[in-house]
């Protein structure tokens, strides 16, 4: 709740947007909060935070956790925010509980998960996990024309004496506490969610060019109106991307018309796709397909088109996946096995090290939104199942 006040919108949601003055301002927060608590905090080429609690052996490779605080321009209190907060209450209750663990167990902020300001997402863990090399994202601009590394160079000013680390470093292992997102453990009346796996995503950004001209003189044969040109080319693409089962999940959520002017015909659309599915040959298939139909479509307009994300679907290993539904049944709580519909810094982090991940339920199933919301017992619950699982990975000579 108190995170929540960076960037309150007041309908009740967060607008926190990437390495804005609002993300700013809640890393500080949280910084202050560790540091209180007697940890060490650190950042990197990316902006990534690692807030540290020691272990006995701190040569070995950390224990990690943790998620995100920023949100999307219209986003809930407690997407990634419950990941970092629960994270945080691990180490205080193995402060509290005295227990001392061989491995340093980290918290980890990860920068630009939601990638709605600067595309794509989960940059901060893609560059730790050397999946994305961050001189890519340098010169990335979000909708007023703010590239990525300027924005970046503002946030490591303010944060110019946290200790920098290299980017990337072994990790013996990650599990990520999320807000499902989905309706499914609302469903089924059951506040833990161990997921198996993230189904795969591809993000394109389609830039159609037409020709600005007066709306009222020019005769259709003679106007190359860019905002007709994509509709025809999102028609093209819905008219694939659909399925019986209602497995495929296919949005374009942001469509920029230029000048969008009443009386003045489109010169310039960029529209933007998610396209996403579990199975990682219709995602390639069908994935292939949106480059062919937007050119197909393109009629009178010039079209350039980026794919900007291209994430395989992934699943988490099944020891780590037994060792939290062991957990949560050693501490009688119900819980089952679903897959994340979501994208998280997980993905990023299953290549290269044991990850896993545990949900709890949000209202309706609703998040990316100002309505988003989850009970304090689920959120305790969560959080009490990632602790008891970390604390049990911690002491066991599993990798
Ligand atoms: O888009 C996603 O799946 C994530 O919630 N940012
Ligand atoms: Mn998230
Ligand atoms: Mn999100």
């Amino acid at each position: 709740m108190d995170l929540a006040a960076f960037g309150r919108r007041t309908d009740g949601g967060v607008n926190r947007q990437a390495l804005s003055g609002e993300d700013i301002a809640a890393r500080k927060q949280l910084i202050s909060w560790a540091e209180e608590l007697g940890y060490r905090v650190f950042t990197d080429a990316v902006g990534n935070l690692f807030i540290r609690r020691e272990g006995q052996r701190p040569e070995l490779a950390p224990i990690m956790t943790g998620s995100h605080l920023d949100s999307q321009p219209a986003g809930g209190k407690f997407d990634g925010v419950f990941g970092v907060l629960a994270g945080m209450e691990v180490l205080q209750a193995l402060d509290a509980c005295n227990i001392v663990t061989d491995r340093p167990i980290e918290v980890v902020v990860w920068t630009n998960e939601e990638g709605s300001r600067f595309s794509p997402g989960m940059t901060g863990s893609l560059a730790f996990a050397g999946q994305l090399d961050p001189k890519d994202m340098m010169t990335i601009a979000d909708e007023s024309g703010v590239c990525f590394g300027e924005a970046l160079a503002d946030v490591e000013k303010v944060f110019a004496d946290l200790p920098r680390r290299p980017l990337g470093f072994p990790v013996s292992c990650y599990i990520e506490a999320h807000i499902e997102q989905g309706p499914v453990l609302e469903k089924a009346n059951c506040n833990i969610g161990i997921v198996s796996g993230i189904q795969g995503t591809r993000w394109f950004t389609v830039t159609v060019t037409g020709k600005a001209m007066h709306a009222g003189t020019v005769p259709s044969r003679m106007r190359k109106d860019a905002f007709r040109g994509a509709l025809s080319m999102i028609n093209a693409l819905s008219e694939i991307m659909i399925d019986k089962e209602d497995i495929i999940r296919f949005t374009i959520g942001r469509v920029v018309v230029q000048p969008n002017s009443p009386n003045t015909i489109p010169g310039s659309v960029t529209f933007t796709v998610d396209f996403r599915h579990p199975d990682p040959v219709v995602l390639s298939l069908l994935g292939d397909q949106v480059v062919r139909i937007c050119r197909e479509n393109a009629g009178e307009c010039g079209i350039d088109i980026q794919e900007t994300l291209t994430s395989p679907p992934i699943t988490f290993p099944s020891w780590i996946v037994e060792k939290i539904a062991n957990t949560a049944q050693a501490l009688g709580m119900p819980n089952m096995v679903l897959p994340s519909g979501a994208f998280h810094d997980a993905l990023s982090m299953s290549t290269i090290c044991p990850t896993g991940m545990i949900f709890v339920p949000c209202a309706e199933g609703i998040s990316h939104s100002p309505e988003e919301k989850a009970e304090p017992d689920a959120l305790a619950a969560g959080a009490r199942v990632l602790a008891a699982t970390i604390a049990e990975i911690a002491s066991s000579s599993e990798p």
